[in-house]
């Protein structure tokens, strides 16, 4: 192969690199989501189906985790997860998500002293839609 042909070859293999990476940025949304005792906060709430990039940033005193269901027949069921994390960070899922109806929440259950705390029962939930 001589040098110019191989020159051509990274020149191309560059340019596809970087049209990959605008492809995939450009195709994800992303909702951004807080959390805190005991609040779950996204948004936008509604998003187009495709990949969905769910940006959750702790703002909380505790640690907190990020669960990801859908609604079918009035049930939930689990499509991702970021496990528990920090104060202070901030951590990212990405989805492929069909058009419905969808519940961001925080599963944590703590032991306090008389019983225990249940995160989702304090309110950390909010529903989303899938377009
Ligand atoms: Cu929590």
């Amino acid at each position: 192969m001589s040098i110019q042909i191989r020159l051509h070859c990274f020149a191309l293999l560059f340019i596809f690199s970087l049209m990959s990476v605008s492809l995939a940025t450009a195709e994800a949304s992303e909702v951004s989501v807080q959390l805190k005792e005991f609040q779950v906060i996204a948004a936008p709430l509604t998003v187009r189906a495709g990949k969905v990039r769910f940006v959750a940033v702790n703002r909380g005193k505790d640690k907190h985790e990020l669960v990801v269901r859908i609604k079918e027949n009035g049930k939930y069921r689990e499509l991702g997860e970021i496990e528990p994390f920090p104060p202070g960070v901030a951590k990212d899922i990405v989805l492929n998500l069909s058009p419905g109806t969808y519940e961001l929440s925080c599963q944590l259950v703590e032991m306090e002293k008389g019983g225990t705390e249940e995160h989702y029962k304090e309110g950390m939930r909010v529903e989303i839609k899938v377009e």
